[in-house]
């Protein structure tokens, strides 16, 4: 659809989901500007899980080619409870699902790249504080600046969201992970190379390590404990702790220092994801707990989804509507099936390598090609 004047996109922040709402509208004509409080353009945590869905995306963002260069593919993923082996699966090989791990910084950087080379506007400390449904983003300072389009993708604690009048439910689990990052040198190669979802159950305390091989040289740890156990959850990460849990990391849990944070599973609904001019992107739409992480891939599907859906069709309102209709039932399945497993721990019992957990990973976002394009 060929439209005479440029339509212009104002973006609360620059995290996975904002990146992905810039680039996929400028590769449609659209200007945009991306504000980010922070006043660094970076990603905050350790490491992240990207499922074929996500990969898709990253592909027609222009940003799966970086993204490849420097990510982990490990050759297999394996649930041991209390030391027996409860689910293996080969994956990244030919015909098996994929599944690649890497910092989020490197992601990030990737997506980052992929959005310079389009000549995108950042502007860092550049807290935004609100929305009106006519189409003006409010920053901190008292500018408020008129767009076609306004993208709340400022995370789960988002400003824009909480500024509109849309009903939102909010959960949080009894259970929450602490995020780490330490080298990979002291545990490499064989068994060491594949992801491992490390579970120690007592009648006592239940703790685990998702032990993850992230990049050549780093190693990526989220290790899961109890809102109530405070020796467990407590940063730094006392390894004596760990270590008597899991006696063969050791080595990697003595390494880990000074560095982690502890966040609990928290999951929101949002009623409707729009409102007026202003679309909610991301975990500001439907966070969930990282179970299936599936969080950022959704993020990123609905970005993408949302600017094929204005290319699609003739009016905003429109567009609005054929997204969320278009994109919500697959997140809304995640975000439930993410959630069930946050609240039972069944994944102590191995992964399901079903159609149930994997249906996102396993479905070709809107506007993606089933090929990857490198
Ligand atoms: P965010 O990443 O939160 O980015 C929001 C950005 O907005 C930030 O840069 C922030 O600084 C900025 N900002 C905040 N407020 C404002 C404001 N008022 N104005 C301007 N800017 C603002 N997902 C996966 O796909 N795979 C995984 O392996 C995975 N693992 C996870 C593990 C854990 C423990 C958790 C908690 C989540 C995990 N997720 C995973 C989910 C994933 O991290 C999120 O879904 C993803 O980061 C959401 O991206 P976002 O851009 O919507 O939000
Ligand atoms: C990547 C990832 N996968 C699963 C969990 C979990 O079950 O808490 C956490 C993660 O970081």
């Amino acid at each position: 659809m060929s439209r005479p004047i440029k339509r212009h996109a104002e973006i609360a922040g620059a995290g996975f989901s904002g990146i992905a709402s810039a680039i996929a509208l400028t590769q449609r004509g659209w200007s945009v500007r991306v504000h980010e409080a922070s006043p660094q353009l970076r990603a905050f945590g350790a490491g992240i899980f990207i499922w074929d869905n996500g990969l898709h995306v990253l592909d027609a963002l222009g940003a799966y080619r970086e993204v490849l260069d420097g990510a982990f593919a490990a050759p297999a993923y394996e649930t041991r409870t209390n030391g027996e082996c409860t689910s293996f699966q080969a994956i990244n090989g030919p015909g098996k699902q994929r599944l690649l791990t890497m910092t989020r910084q490197h992601l990030h950087h990737a997506m980052l790249s992929a959005a310079k080379r389009l000549d995108i506007e950042f502007v860092t400390s550049s807290e935004a504080i609100g929305a009106s449904p006519e189409g003006e983003l409010w920053l901190v300072d008292g500018t408020r600046l008129k767009a076609d389009l306004v993208i709340g993708a400022d995370g789960v604690k988002s400003k824009v969201r909480d500024s509109l009048d849309i009903p939102m439910q909010r959960e949080r689990y009894h259970d929450g992970l602490t995020r780490v990052l330490t080298p990979r040198s002291i545990l490499k190669g064989g068994e060491w190379d594949h992801v491992i979802d490390f579970w120690n159950i007592r009648p006592e305390r239940t703790l685990r390590i998702l032990y993850t091989p992230s990049g050549e040289d780093t190693l990526y740890m989220a290790m899961m404990a109890g809102l109530n156990d405070t020796e467990a959850t407590a940063i730094p990460v006392n390894p004596e702790v760990w270590a008597e849990a899991f006696p063969r990391l050791r080595p990697v849990l003595e390494a880990i220092g000074d560095n982690g944070r502890y966040d609990v599973y928290e999951k929101t609904v949002l009623e409707r994801w729009s409102s007026g001019r202003v679309a909610i992107v991301g975990d500001s739409a439907h966070a969930m707990p990282p179970t299936l992480a599936q969080g950022a891939g959704c993020a990123i599907t609905n970005a993408l989804g949302l600017a094929v859906a204005i290319e699609e069709t003739d009016s905003l309102e429109e567009a609005l509507q054929l997204w969320e209709r278009r994109e919500r039932p697959l997140t809304d399945h995640t975000q439930s099936r993410a959630s069930e497993l946050a609240a039972s721990r069944d994944l102590a019992a191995g992964m399901d390598w079903n159609d149930i957990g994997l249906k996102a990973a396993r479905h070709v976002p809107t506007g993606t090609s089933p090929e990857f394009s490198c």
